[in-house]
């Protein structure tokens, strides 16, 4: 039996496990990990400027492209404590990562030692399984069930802890004879798929909502088959944007309190049968939930089978892999078509139109030619720059609510997005992540100033390793959603980012002189402040991308103060800007006004 030692045999795992890349940073107490990657010499590795970071590139690099898992590495004590936002974050949005961490040697763990602490107690509700492997026999066994337990069900991340002397210790293990655990998957059945598919039947306005279960499960084209089959419209949630591209005749647009449009939420209030699949309710998904569900049947397809009923009973639930599901749906629904029987499914041409009526009408405006630029024009600018091959990548703020209002998307994968934990400062390294995971495809990134901010340092990642890509910066010097929270408490009160910078004048109060700050980290940077240069400078970002091969970051000088739509419910959303009446308010939406 071949002899080596248990961090030996975990590489060799994460080699048959299909890893080949990993994020991490190392320290002394895993430096024996490292030492077993070098000798491996089959896994590249991406060195983060901080831990966190290279748990949010894991993270992107995962929701790039299915079947990739991420990995992050680092060292004991602040590196586990630094990535757990990212655990958080894979975990809120079903995202499979592997955490592996130093540890201090086994025999000091209750002593105090020197950067020691229970990093899997502190990683376990954010993850499907956390240890702490005590018995160097125990780590083969430990990583085999972590991509078990990654890849079954709904997916999710999982930190293995490796003290120093347990990654040290030789163990037998035999790679060559290695093999990965069976996958568990839930999958519908026929008659569960009927009974669902007689009550989607029976309505008169129904819709699907499609969440992230469906981008998780790669089954994009089934949703696409399956919505034209039935003729019904679909409601991406905000995890499953860019499940049905954005011109197809079936999207509905978003519903919700913020990411969403408003023809998304009248379409959504005007139905009578609501069939999830792949998504969990959120609550800035659904708002109130008297408002939510009044009048609607609803059916709930999910993985998870303590997902069905945890925010309200649902009509009908069915436990099922939402590809496997929609794969029967599929095969019934073009069964009962062929088998011709009658009109199983009612005309559903008046109810289409009508929903193709909101979507051409009740658009925002995005035309606006203000000095400093009003934020809606900067997403008009970038329909037109970037085109529907473009992968979008964004986390939390004002930013990421009117970019969800005013872009478009046309295919899974493409709007990655921190959904449910909107962890400031995430954008950047989960960008760095995803061109990792496809640098054929081109990567924008958008951050508010505060966001871009927050984990400003992994510019220089991107520098150093060519992971080239823009980002759109939107600098309104304010931490901007706070700031229109708190015209609730009748304040503005410590959310404000102005400054006089004594280096750049230039920057006229805006405070950080990004342009400085991204140059100095090994990147390339514009600054805008028309209207105009916006689309030039996202052309020549471009060409910076491509001569430079590193990071350019595109800057554009807001207005300091512009409230987004928004509201409590999904009857209130408040608008504060005009909304557009003609075809020059919104030149750039995907369906042309009706004037
Ligand atoms: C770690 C963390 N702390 C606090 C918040 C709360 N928060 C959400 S958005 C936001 C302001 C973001 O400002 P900026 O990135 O400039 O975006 P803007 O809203 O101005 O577009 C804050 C503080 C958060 N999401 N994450
Ligand atoms: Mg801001």
């Amino acid at each position: 039996m071949p002899r080596m030692t248990a961090a030996d045999a975990a590489v060799a795992i994460l080699r048959r496990e299909g890893i080949t890349h990993v994020f991490g940073l190392p320290g002394a107490a895993i430096n024996p990990f490292y030492a077993a990657m070098r000798r491996d010499g089959g896994i590249t590795h991406t060195l983060a400027r901080h831990v966190e970071g290279a748990s949010h590139m894991a993270e992107g690099y995962t929701r790039a492209r299915s079947g990739n898992i991420g990995v992050c590495v680092g060292t004991s004590g602040p590196a586990g404590t630094d990535m757990v936002t990212g655990l958080y974050s894979a975990s809120a949005d079903s995202i499979p990562i592997l955490c592996i961490t130093g540890q201090a040697p086994v025999a000091r763990l209750h002593k105090e030692d020197f950067q020691a602490v229970d990093i899997a107690a502190i990683a376990r509700p954010l993850t499907k399984m956390a240890m702490t492997v005590l018995e160097p026999a125990q780590v083969p066994g430990a990583f085999q069930q972590a991509f078990h337990l990654m890849r079954s069900g709904r997916p999710g991340p999982v930190l293995i802890d490796l003290p120093f002397d347990v990654q040290l210790a030789e163990i037998d293990f035999d790679p060559d004879t290695y093999q990965p655990l069976p996958v568990y998957k839930p999958a519908a059945t026929r008659a569960q798929v009927e009974k669902a598919l007689d009550m989607l039947a029976a309505a008169e306005r129904p819709i699907i909502v499609a969440g992230g279960g469906i981008i998780n499960a790669d089954a994009a084209d089934l949703l696409a088959e399956f919505a034209e089959l039935v003729d019904t419209p679909v409601v991406p949630t905000l995890m499953g944007w860019g499940a049905l591209p954005d011109d197809h005749r079936l999207m509905a647009g978003m519903a919700g309190l913020q990411t969403s449009h408003r023809y998304g939420n009248a379409t959504l209030l005007a139905s009578d049968f609501v069939l999830g699949i792949g998504n969990r309710w959120a609550n800035r998904h659904t708002g109130g939930l008297a408002t939510y569900t009044a009048g609607r049947t609803f059916v709930h397809v999910d993985i998870e089978p303590t997902q069905i009923g945890r925010v309200f009973a649902p009509d009908y639930g069915i436990v099922s892999d939402a590809g496997a599901a929609l794969k029967l749906f599929v095969e019934v629904a073009r069964q009962r078509r062929q088998a011709g029987r009658g009109a199983w499914v009612a005309d559903r041409s008046a109810w289409l139109a009508e929903c193709q009526h909101r979507r051409a009408t009740m658009q925002r405006r995005t035309h606006f030619d203000h000095v400093p630029i009003k934020p809606q024009r900067v997403y008009e600018e970038m329909n037109r720059a970037f085109g529907p091959e473009t992968r979008y990548v964004t986390t939390i703020g004002l930013s990421q609510i009117a970019a969800a209002q005013f872009l478009h998307v046309y295919r899974p994968r493409h709007w990655i997005n921190a959904g449910q934990a909107g962890p400031l400062g995430w954008t950047t390294p989960a960008a760095l992540g995803v061109c990792v995971a496809d640098p054929d495809t081109p990567v924008v990134a958008l951050s508010g100033d505060y966001d871009f901010q927050f984990m400003i340092e992994e510019l220089a990642v991107g520098a150093q390793f060519n992971l080239p890509y823009i980002h759109v910066l939107v600098n309104n010097a304010y931490l901007g959603l706070i700031r229109q929270s708190q015209r609730g408490f009748d304040m503005d009160y410590c959310v404000q980012l102005s400054f006089d910078n004594v280096n750049a004048p230039e920057v006229e109060g805006y405070g950080v002189d990004h342009v400085k700050v991204a140059e100095g980290l090994g990147c390339k940077a514009l600054r805008v402040t028309g209207p105009g240069e916006i689309l030039p400078a996202f052309e020549k970002a471009k060409k910076l991308m491509a001569e430079y091969r590193v990071p350019v970051v595109v800057e554009i000088i807001l207005e300091r103060v512009t409230n987004i739509s928004m509201g409590t419910e999904l009857d209130n959303v408040v608008e504060f800007e005009d909304l557009a009446a003609r075809r020059e308010d919104a030149p750039t939406a995907v369906v042309a006004m009706l004037d």
